[in-house]
Formats: C-alpha cells, sequence, structure tokens
C-alpha cells in the first residue's frame, strides 16, 4: 500500500510529506494516523530538531476527504465532531506542544482543515501560486482545526470571517501582506528554501528554540506580569543548557556555534 506521509529524516529535519496527491492530499483515516505517527516521533526522536511539513503533487491538503464521507452513502448523520475529536484535534496539539520548531511548506494549495493544519504550523512559507481556502462554508461546516482561533488571533475578525463566509481562495503573496504565513516563494524555490530554513533551524539550540515557540504561543492569554515569569522560567532553563554555554563560548572565541540540541 502507497505510504499517505512519506518520512525522511536529513540533517536533523525530519520532513513529512502528505502524500495522496491524486486527491490534493486530503485526509483520510490512515493519513492522519501517519501523520500522527510523524509528529509523536518528532517529540521522541533526539536525532529529530526541526520538522518540514510539506504535500506531495500540485496540492498541499485540501482537508478532509469528502469521498471518504459521502453523506449520500451513509445511514445516519454523522459525528463529524468525533472525527476532529480523534483526527485534526490531536494533529494541531501536537504541533503546538512540540518544542521543536515546524516549518510548513504549502506547496499548492492548501483548503479547509488542510489550510489550517498549515496556520499551526511555526514558520508557514508558500509557493506563489498556492492559495489558503477557508472552504468550510461551502459544504455548510464550520471552520476547524484551529482555524477559527489562528484566522481571528492573526488577522482580526474583519478578514477572518470574510475569508471564512466567502471562502474566498487568498494567494500566497496576499496571505504574505497580511501576516498571515511568514513568506511567500517562487515555485521552484519554495522546496530549497524551506529546507534550508528547517536545515538551519535544526542546527540550532532546540531547547531555546522550543522554548521560544512556547512562550510566544502562551502570550496571547497572558497578562505581562504572567508572562515574565513565564519567560524568567524558560531563561533558566535554557540557561542551564549546554547549548547556551556553547553559543556564549563561540560568541567570545569569535567562531560558529556548533548546538547539539542539548
Ligand atoms: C478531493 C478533495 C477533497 C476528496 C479535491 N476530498 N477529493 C472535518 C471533519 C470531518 C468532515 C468534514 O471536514 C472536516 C474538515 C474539512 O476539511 S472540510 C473542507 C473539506 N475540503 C473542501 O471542501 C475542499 C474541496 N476541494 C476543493 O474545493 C477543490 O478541490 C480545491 C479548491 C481544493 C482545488 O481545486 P482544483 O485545483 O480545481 O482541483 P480539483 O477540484 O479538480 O481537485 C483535483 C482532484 O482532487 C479531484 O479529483 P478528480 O478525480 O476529479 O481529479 C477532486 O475531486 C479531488 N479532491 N479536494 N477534499
Amino acid at each position: 500500500m502507497t505510504e499517505t506521509v512519506l518520512t525522511a529524516l536529513a540533517d536533523g529535519v525530519l520532513v513529512l510529506t502528505l502524500n495522496r496527491p491524486e486527491k490534493l492530499n486530503a485526509f483520510n483515516v490512515d493519513m492522519h494516523l501517519a501523520l500522527h505517527a510523524g509528529l509523536k516521533r518528532a517529540h521522541d526522536d533526539a536525532a529529530v530538531r526541526a520538522v518540514l511539513l510539506t504535500g506531495a503533487g500540485r496540492g498541499f491538503c485540501a482537508g478532509q476527504d469528502l469521498g471518504d464521507r459521502d453523506p449520500s452513502k451513509a445511514t445516519e448523520a454523522p459525528d463529524l465532531g468525533q472525527t476532529l475529536e480523534n483526527y485534526y484535534n490531536p494533529t494541531i496539539r501536537l504541533i503546538r506542544a512540540l518544542e521543536k520548531p515546524v516549518v510548513c511548506a504549502v506547496n499548492g494549495v492548501a483548503a479547509g482543515a488542510g489550510a489550517n493544519i498549515a496556520l499551526a504550523c511555526d514558520i508557514v512559507l508558500a509557493a506563489q501560486s498556492a492559495k489558503f481556502v477557508q472552504a468550510f462554508s461551502k459544504i455548510g461546516l464550520v471552520p476547524d482545526a484551529g482555524g477559527s482561533w489562528s484566522l481571528s488571533r492573526i488577522l482580526g475578525e474583519p478578514r477572518a470571517k470574510a475569508l471564512a463566509l466567502t471562502a474566498e481562495p487568498l494567494p500566497a503573496a496576499k496571505a504574505a501582506d497580511w501576516g498571515l504565513i511568514w513568506k511567500a516563494v517562487e515555485d521552484a524555490q519554495l522546496m530549497d528554501e524551506a529546507m534550508a530554513l528547517a536545515k538551519a533551524l535544526a542546527a540550532g539550540p532546540t531547547l531555546g528554540l522550543g522554548l521560544t515557540k512556547q512562550l510566544i504561543q502562551a502570550a496571547a492569554d497572558n497578562s505581562l506580569d504572567r508572562q515574565l515569569d513565564l519567560e524568567r522560567d524558560g531563561q533558566r532553563r535554557a540557561g542551564r543548557s549546554a547549548d547556551y554555554a556553547e553559543g556564549v563560548s563561540a560568541f567570545l572565541q569569535k567562531r560558529k556555534p556548533e548546538f547539539r540540541g542539548q
């Protein structure tokens, strides 16, 4: 059977490639489980120091495989909440909780939950030809996979509501202009640039980067006072790492640091 998520580890980067190209990498159960397994490996395996998520073929991900859940073939109304609970929500939680950077290379259309999984990643690059589609309203559903949260936080209500209610495709360049993603990149350059970024992160001080990610995520819900406490605790942990000692030594010795992720 074809692997629904291709997995490759190189230079500390775990590359996870959604691999159902004939369906624009729409999710079936097998692909959910394979993605969970990849993200769990990223957590457990010390050799993994960054993740790169992308899609095979011309699309990034078209969200849920609608053929898998054809209501005309079902005998009773589905419980889509259960699908979110079992599959999409764990994916978003795994990405956000991972104390390692997750880069997303959006190589083509990202629709429905596919768009929102991309937005859950830490640094999102997209090919100029890619677009983000909040496709849910076209089929009578609501944004999921964290989309109602990330769109409104990043864009504010006016743009979040317009994207979600109209399902108008948002081109990569505009997504970058609006601050929804980090960068739109020439199509031919996307994978090189995303891989170079992921490798640079993987060669970085992993604990410090992971804690930085967690601090920034926590900030939106915290008072300055609480955030100052979290920064104190994070800096305490980071300051005890071998990578901090190496970073300072390298600076003082005017050489490039060699971080080992410890
Ligand atoms: C697809 C899909 C797809 C199956 C393209 N499924 N085959 C959570 C809980 C549980 C259930 C419900 O959902 C959710 C979360 C969600 O994600 S809801 C949103 C689901 N996604 C969508 O509604 C997007 C549907 N797809 C599209 O609107 C278009 O395909 C986009 C805009 C993504 C791309 O358009 P095009 O570039 O024109 O490509 P296409 O439409 O021709 O698609 C290419 C093939 O991929 C085609 O198959 P075919 O055999 O005709 O070549 C499509 O049927 C298939 N495909 N999306 N989600």
